[in-house]
Order: C-alpha cells, then structure tokens, then sequence
C-alpha cells in the first residue's frame, strides 16, 4: 500500500496521465492531489471528471476550484438579479486566473454531467488535517493551514456558518519561516517553490533537507509555468521519494 500525493496540475492531461501511468495505482494504493487540477492549461475538466471517477484519487479544493465552484453558484444569481455585484467580482476573480479553457470544456458537457460536477466540487476537502502514514501524520491543503482544525476532513458545509473563511485554506500563502504543528507535517502547494528557493526553483521545497524530519513541505513546482523547466512533482509518503515529471 502506498500513499501519493501532488498538487497545481493545471489542465495538464499529459502530464497527469504520465503520473498515473507510472504510479500504476493498486487498489489499497491513493494519490491525493492538493488542488488546482483546473485552469491554465487545457485539459482542466478531463482531469476533473478523472479525479471524481477514480475511487483511487482524492482532489482537495484549490482556489481554482473553489473559484469555479462560486461561479456555478452565483451565476444563478445574475439569472435572478439578485446579489449581482458579488456574482460580477466572482467572475471576474476567475477571469483573471485563467479560466476560459476550463468553462469552455465545461459548457460542451450534459447539463447532468455539470451537475455531478458541481456536487463533487462541493465535496472536495478544504483540508484533510490527521492523514496518517507509516509513523508520521500529515496536513494535507491546498495553501494554509487553519489552526482550529486539527481532526479528520474539512468540507465547505463545516465551514457554513463559522467565522472561518474557505479562502483561509486555498489562497493564503505559507512564509517560509512559519512552522504549524509539532506533531505533523504540512504538506502544500499553491505556491510555487522557485519563491522559496531561487537556486533549486523546480523542486519540491522543505523545511529540512531531510523529508522524513521535515514539518513543511510544498510541492507545487510550477508545473503550469511558462517556462520549459518547471515540473509536476509527486511525493511518496511511505518512502518520502520523489518522483518528477
Ligand atoms: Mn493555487
């Protein structure tokens, strides 16, 4: 049994399907990607659909995510002119962070098929706070910890009604010299790890050189950048290898 995990695919199917084909998930094997499979690239709902049908993938919500997730939801709102100016600065947020081939790729699919991705959106954890594998136990989230969880799997619907913005997990942005917890290891992506490391700009990036006694680690290795160099990083947590692609 081994547990994977990798973040910020960004529409990148080829690089998506070389992951899966190289890690060749058994069944008691699970990838979990820590958001931001969408946008940028091209091929953002296709891995969207995959990461919902295959019972072996958990996707946790990134900002592109949930970015998209509050357009489906208040473009109702500009169909029933209420709230508009809320569902105005929504879209525009995505927008601006590359949305066009993923709503492209979702306007051409059956209305039940939008919505069965719509629900999972809806679904996919904000963060998974006690992952355990072999001795050690990990944060798994897209962009920051929220200190106040600590147990188990954190869902929008937690959230509803808690001063706690989702935003707080998907957009803010770890500073290299914070430490979270002693008893576990944040994993995250969202920032790329060339802003923690000029000299060793496509590679994941810890908190100590060695992964095993590290507290933080992000992996987000740039994958969608425009450059030739950057990769798509996928971390082992049983053997704490890595492997790029
Ligand atoms: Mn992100």
């Amino acid at each position: 049994m081994s547990v994977y995990v990798m973040s910020d695919v960004h529409g990148l199917k080829a690089r998506f399907d070389a992951v899966l084909e190289s890690l060749a998930l058994h069944d008691s094997d699970h990838l979990y990607i820590i958001g931001d499979v969408i946008d940028r690239g091209p091929d953002g709902i296709e891995i969207l659909i995959e990461c919902m049908r295959n019972n072996k993938i958990t996707l946790l919500m990134g900002n592109h995510e949930y970015m998209m997730l509050e357009v489906l939801k208040r473009s109702k709102q500009l169909a029933d002119r209420v709230d508009m100016y809320d569902a105005v600065i929504a879209i525009e947020r995505w927008f601006r962070n590359g949305c066009r081939p993923t709503l492209e790729a979702f306007e051409s699919l059956s209305k039940a098929l939008q919505k069965e991705l719509e629900q999972y959106l809806e679904s996919c954890p904000l963060a998974i706070c006690d992952l355990r594998v072999q001795d050690r136990c990990y944060y798994l989230v897209h962009a920051h910890p929220v200190l106040t969880y600590t147990k188990g799997i954190v869902t929008l619907d937690q959230l509803s009604g808690s001063e706690v913005k989702p935003d707080r997990f998907v957009w803010d942005r770890i500073l290299s010299y914070q430490s979270f917890f002693k008893d576990r290891c944040v994993i995250f992506g969202h920032t790329m790890t060339e802003y923690y490391q000029q000299n060793h700009p496509y590679a994941i990036w810890s908190g100590d050189e060695n992964l095993m006694n590290s507290d933080l680690i992000g992996i987000d290795c740039g994958c969608a950048a425009a450059n030739e160099h950057t990769r798509l990083a996928c971390l082992c947590l049983d053997t704490m290898q890595v492997r790029y692609f």
